[in-house]
């Protein structure tokens, strides 16, 4: 156990050396995140630096500001009181950058949060989405292998409800079998099975957070959550008159990131590594989503025709104004029918329980949207 010899970074000292057990180097408590600048990425640094980890976080050169979601965690160096958060240039693209940033950072715990995560937009950068979120996951799995921490660093890998896509049974749990339907979901059923690959191949501690939707004020603006609760905030402050819709069918077991980011810590606390559903246990139609957003806001709706050309109306208005549309742009070449997930595993193994509901997720949502709608926060996502 204690005879790592690459892993002189932090121990140039033999003394040093021979003190490395597992346990100690986990106490060192440094999480390396990729996708920090996103959604969850932001959660869960959050959550990281109030337990006392140092966090190191990938972020991808842009020519636009990229880092909005941790500005407020974000604490200039040369302060006085510099905080734990570090960011450093790359892309899950670019294996000798990930070997560098791993070797130069020497984490405990590895989260991989980075992907390209629209379902919608993989269909369309189908090549592009197996090179990040497929063969990335592999990339950095090698990375650390390569540095020499595959019996020390513990490995996150975000997966996801898609891959159960064309589903077989009903709630969905671990062992529930698995049918992607988008380039999204086929890419990342690639780095599922990498990361179980690397716990049996090479005795790496490498968990599989199976989550299933989960939403947040600081969820892009184009995933059907955050489309919905921004569109009702402008559309209650007359901003804007309508939004237009796709499959106002699909069904979604949609959670707060917040309780999500939670789960993902647990699974690596864990003592052994394993694959858990994280989910809420409740579905609900992408329709049922729009009901509850403008009901938050005590705007009657009324919906009218079917398909296609089905159409929601507000009738607090003189005449009634018509508020959703159906646009066949965004429906999916294949679609995700119905997602509900069965957490129990998590719930007893991790003892993690959600703390949040779908109405108080939607409502949080609303309510954030309508601030910064009206200017008094600002909308970093
Ligand atoms: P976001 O889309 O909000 O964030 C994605 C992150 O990945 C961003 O930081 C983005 O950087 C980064 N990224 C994208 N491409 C690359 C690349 N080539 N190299 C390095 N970084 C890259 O996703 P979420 O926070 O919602 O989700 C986090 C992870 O969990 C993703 O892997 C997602 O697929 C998965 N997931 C999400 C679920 C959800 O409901 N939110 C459910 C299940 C799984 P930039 O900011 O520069 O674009
Ligand atoms: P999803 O999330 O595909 O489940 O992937 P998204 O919010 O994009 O879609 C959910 C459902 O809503 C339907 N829909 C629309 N979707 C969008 N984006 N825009 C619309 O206008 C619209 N109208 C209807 C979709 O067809 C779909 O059925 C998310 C991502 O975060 C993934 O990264 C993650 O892995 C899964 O959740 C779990």
């Amino acid at each position: 156990e204690s005879n790592f010899s690459n892993v002189l970074f932090n121990f140039p000292n033999t003394n040093a050396l021979a003190k490395i057990t597992k346990e100690n180097w986990l106490k060192r408590k440094i999480a390396f995140v990729t996708g920090i600048t996103g959604q969850d990425g932001s959660y869960l640094t959050e959550l990281l630096l109030s337990k006392g980890y140092t966090v190191h976080g990938l972020i991808r050169r842009s020519s636009s500001f990229n880092t909005s979601r941790l500005q407020h965690l974000w604490n200039d160096q040369h302060s006085k009181t510099p905080n734990k958060l570090f960011l450093h240039y790359g892309d899950l693209t670019d294996s000798a950058n990930l070997v560098s940033v791993i070797s130069k950072t020497q984490p405990s715990e590895v989260y991989n949060l980075a992907a390209q995560s629209h379902v919608k937009v993989s269909f369309e950068m189908a090549e592009y989405t197996g090179d990040v979120d497929g063969l990335g996951t592999l990339r950095l799995l090698e990375a650390i292998r390569t540095v020499g921490l595959e019996k020390l660093t513990r490995f996150y890998q975000a997966s996801t409800s898609e891959l159960y896509g064309k589903v077989k049974t009903t709630p969905q749990n671990e062992e529930t079998p698995f049918h992607p339907r988008s380039p999204y979901g086929v890419a990342k059923l690639y780095a599922y099975w990498m990361t179980v690959n690397y716990r049996e191949s090479y005795g790496m501690f490498a968990s599989n957070g199976i989550l299933f939707n989960h939403e947040s004020p600081r969820r892009g603006r184009t995933f059907v959550s955050r489309k919905i609760t921004r569109a009702v905030a402008e559309i209650y402050l007359g901003k804007q008159d309508c939004m237009w819709m796709g499959n106002l069918d699909a069904k979604r077991d949609w959670g707060h990131a917040k309780d999500y980011v939670e789960g993902m810590w647990r699974m690596l606390q864990h003592d052994k590594a394993d694959d858990f559903v994280l989910a809420t246990g409740e579905t609900h139609t992408v329709r049922e989503l729009i009901n509850l957003s403008f009901s938050i806001l005590s705007i009657p709706l009324k919906w009218i025709g079917k398909g296609i050309n089905e159409y929601a109306i507000r009738l607090d208005t003189i005449p009634p104004k018509i508020v959703v549309k159906i646009d066949q742009r965004y429906f999916r070449p294949a679609e995700v029918d119905l997602l509900l997930g069965n957490p129990t595993k998590a719930e007893n193994q991790l003892n993690w329980k959600r703390q949040w509901n779908f109405e108080e997720l939607v409502k949080d949502m609303v309510e954030s949207d309508i601030q910064s709608a009206r200017g008094l926060i600002v909308d970093h996502n």
